[in-house]
């Protein structure tokens, strides 16, 4: 089985070499593509020295900041273009754990199409996250699983392994989140093309070095898409009943 990360990147110099390292130490098999949107502060170069000397490990370097779901989307494109047949991400800020990397190409080497690393089924948590951060994920999680249905725990989860087969399926490369909804636009496909999706619980460890790029502006756009697609399914299940 061929399988690619992919690992967006902006403003990450102090992170991505150890993610690196431990990244091609969990999985020394798998191709790594990190998606930098020209990070001022080098992120490019240092993932390009690193990966020289590692091995098996590429830079997309974007011309600009363009947000996670652009970064993705330019990302799976590649993967499936080459023929891999698992397709991961994974954030380079060490909130997601690479050792857990291999449990989640297992599980869907097995018979998942989607395998989740969650923070909101048993066993997952998030230490260290500050009290208004942690209410904002959690009640923002239940309502996308309530608007959307998915049955998703952590549908904003953004550690994750899909079968390459199901990205196409979903017709990937015509989502329309800019930002951090591409996860919840991607979880929504998912669903309802009715693919099996796992979740394996995992740490979240809150980022020791950078910042986060989230803003106010990510969550307006979450807000908005989900709310228009529940609504939108909403109505069109009300008219095919009538
Ligand atoms: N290429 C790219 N990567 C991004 C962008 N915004 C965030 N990232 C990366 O996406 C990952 C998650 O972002 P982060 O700021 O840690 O979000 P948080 O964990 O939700 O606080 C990190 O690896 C970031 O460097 C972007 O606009 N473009
Ligand atoms: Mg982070």
């Amino acid at each position: 089985m061929r399988v690619q990360i992919c690992t967006p990147t902006y403003i990450e110099a102090e992170n991505i070499e150890e993610f690196l390292r431990r990244a091609r130490a969990a999985v020394p098999d798998a191709d790594i593509l990190v998606l930098d949107d020209n990070s001022p502060d080098g992120t490019a170069d240092i993932a390009e020295r690193v990966g020289i000397e590692l091995g098996q490990i590429d830079v997309l370097r974007r011309p600009e900041k363009r947000g996670l779901g652009a970064a993705y989307r330019a990302g799976f494109a590649i993967g499936i273009a080459r023929g891999y047949d698992v397709i991961c991400q994974v954030d380079a800020d060490l909130s997601h754990d690479p050792e857990v990397l291999p449990d989640l190409i297992a599980a869907v080497a097995g018979d998942a199409d989607l395998a989740i690393g969650s923070r909101y089924v048993p066993g997952g948590a998030i230490p260290h996250w500050p009290k208004r951060r942690l209410a904002l994920s959690k009640y923002g999680n239940m309502y996308a699983r309530f608007m959307l249905r998915t049955g998703v725990r952590d549908t904003s989860a953004g550690f994750r392994a899909y079968r390459a087969d199901l990205l196409q399926a979903i017709d990937f490369s015509h989502t329309r989140a800019k930002g951090y909804g591409f996860q919840l636009e991607t979880t929504y496909r998912v669903a309802r093309v009715g693919a099996r999706i796992v979740e394996i619980p995992i740490t979240f460890t809150d980022r020791v070095r950078g910042y986060s790029k989230m803003s106010g502006s990510v969550i307006v756009e979450e807000m908005a898409l989900m709310t228009w697609w529940g609504l939108r399914d909403r109505l069109r299940r009300k008219r095919s009943r009538a």
